[in-house]
């Protein structure tokens, strides 16, 4: 058998393939290139598995996509094995899996732990990545893969004196490993987004009191979470090999997605019947099931409509409400939030909402937040004001690619990628879940087996066809970057200032970074450019 022509005689810290990240994305990129025989080194920020989840330890962190869904498919006793305790599962237990996996599999041994990458560099007469550490060590790699996540920079707001807070200051992104008591508490959350409606109703009953500082209101559907029954759980894992291929062949990447209707040619009738059913679903389920309301502003409002009017009925005081009730997007275009007791926490005497668009703030000082119109003294502020998304961990890492070109230079003007897997003039350097794929807008369980397949075949095929090098022509990339924004176009989506398009990063360009497509159609895309030869690829 003849040799990879990745594989290098082994030097030290000379690796065929680093894989950046030691989330679900690189845990199944680390297993699926050892099946390769190829020498893979996985470097992680922190000190365990699970990216995210390893990170986001927030009171109330849960994800919001089905468990069951929202897991590996690509073993089928892996998947007979695990045992989802809840509909929709807490962050322990996603953290407790995602140890489980790594184990099963012995990937421990070859993940190097507490590592930041500071410097990646492409040298050109050896078609190797340079990579540099924070501990400053040095690897060599024939191919670098950023599994480094899509969500994994958190952003701080910017508020002037927010240093100076002598109280407790935490994000929900970096929370720390330890218990926290607030029980004497008073707490301020600055932000409205999943994190915050996922935290504020626990960090109510945990305060002494809440204060909450909003923004901008999102809209929020209950997920009706509850335990998995034994039968729940069987009769899935009966048909898991069928439901995974269903899933594959949606738009969500979720088996559970059940086909839409449209909202304006229904009868007032039929509108009301089907908006409650989907409501009674829960969670992405009512955002799936109005085909017409991602594109016709008219649906829109119809189903926007409905969920205010669910607002109003549940939160007592009517200015209250009116203030949680989002206005200022089109529903479904800012990532929507799924809760547990949202809007009834708004009903405790220990919670208060403080709406920053009448009352801005002023400062943080060292005891609270000063607004326009009060002084609010506060033991713990939760920072849950998001991140600096799909690009963020890419361009902070300092990416050099042929002629030492800068990614952060390159994406100056927007992000732009073929097939959000690879950038023209960065050879050898792929990303999973990549600005320019689905990513955020289905499934990232999916999402990311797939493009985790694709990259392990493509470098399979590189060995067996003899090649070193692959990269994008900037052709195709150009070309997918026009289809990507031309098809964001066409959706209500871009009329958000959502983190989709940057908005939430002053000085970040405004391009709609995840391909709105689908999960199906993509995955099409993908295959036919690989039937094709790789159609849009460059092998050297
Ligand atoms: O962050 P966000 P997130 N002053 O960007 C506010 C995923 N996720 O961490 O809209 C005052 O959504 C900001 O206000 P505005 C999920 O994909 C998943 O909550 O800019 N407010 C907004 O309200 C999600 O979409 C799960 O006006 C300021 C909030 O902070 C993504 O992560 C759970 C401010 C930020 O909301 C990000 O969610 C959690 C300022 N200076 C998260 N700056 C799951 O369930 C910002 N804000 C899997």
């Amino acid at each position: 058998m003849t040799e990879h022509p990745l594989k290098d005689p082994v030097a030290e810290n000379t690796w065929d393939v680093i894989v950046v990240g030691a989330g679900f994305a690189g845990l199944y990129m680390l297993h699926r290139l050892k099946q390769l025989d190829l020498r893979v080194l996985v470097i992680e920020a922190g000190s365990d598995v699970g990216g995210t989840w390893y990170w986001n330890r927030y009171p109330g962190a849960r994800c919001d996509v089905e468990s069951l869904s929202y897991s590996y498919s690509f073993d089928e006793s892996l998947q007979q094995e695990w045992r989802w305790p809840d509909r929709y599962a807490v962050q322990p237990d996603i953290l407790r899996y995602a140890q489980f996996v790594a184990r099963r599999f012995s990937l421990y041994p070859h993940i190097v732990f507490d590592t930041r990458i500071v410097e990646a560099c492409y040298t050109e007469p050896d078609h190797a990545w340079r990579i540099s550490t924070d501990a400053g060590v040095h690897y060599v790699a024939g191919v670098c893969i950023m599994a480094t996540g899509c969500l994994s920079v958190p952003k701080s707001p910017d508020i002037h004196g927010i240093d100076r807070f002598r109280g407790r200051l935490l994000h929900t992104a970096n929370w720390p490993r330890e218990a926290l008591d607030f029980s004497r508490d008073h707490v301020g959350v600055i932000g409205t987004g999943s994190s915050a409606v996922q935290s504020i109703p626990i960090l109510a009953e945990q305060s002494a009191r809440l204060t909450v500082f909003q923004r901008t209101p999102n809209f929020s559907i209950p997920a009706w979470n509850g335990p998995l029954s034994e039968e729940q759980d069987r009769r899935c894992k009966d048909r898991y090999p069928v439901l995974r291929n269903r899933a594959r062949n949606t738009f969500s990447g979720d088996f559970r997605e059940e086909g839409g209707m449209k909202l304006l040619p229904a009868s007032p009738a039929e509108r009301e019947k089907a908006l409650q059913h989907r409501w009674e679903q829960g969670g992405f389920h009512y955002q799936y099931g109005f085909t017409d309301a991602g594109y016709d502003t008219r649906a829109n409002e119809i189903a926007a409509e409905f969920v205010r009017n669910k607002i109003r009925r549940t939160v007592a005081d009517p200015e209250v409400a009116e203030r949680l009730c989002p206005r200022d997007h089109p529903f479904g275009t800012k990532r929507l939030c799924v809760d547990t007791g949202y809007y009834e926490t708004y009903n405790r005497a220990n919670v208060e909402l403080v709406d920053l668009k009448r009352t801005p703030v002023e400062a943080v000082t060292a005891r609270g937040i000063v607004t326009t119109g009060m002084e609010y003294d506060l033991d713990t502020l939760v920072l849950a004001t998001g991140f600096d998304a799909m690009t963020g961990a890419l361009v902070r890492m300092n990416v050099r690619g042929r002629n030492h070109e800068r990614l952060r230079d390159r994406w100056q003007g927007g992000a732009s990628t073929y097939l959000g897997l690879m950038v023209a003039n960065f050879p050898n350097l792929f990303m999973i879940n990549g600005p320019g794929s689905p990513s955020v807008l289905c499934n990232m369980m999916l999402a990311l087996e797939q493009h985790v397949e694709w990259i392990s075949d493509c470098i399979e095929f590189m060995g067996q066809a003899g090649h070193r090098v692959i990269e994008a022509s900037p052709d195709a990339e150009r070309a997918w970057t026009d289809h990507v924004n031309r098809a964001a176009d066409r959706t209500l989506y871009p009329r958000a200032d959502s983190w989709y398009v940057g908005a939430n990063v002053p000085g970040k360009a405004r391009v709609f970074m995840p391909y709105v497509k689908g999960f199906k159609a993509y995955s099409e895309i993908c295959d036919s450019v690989v039937e094709k030869g790789y159609e849009g690829f460059v092998f050297a």
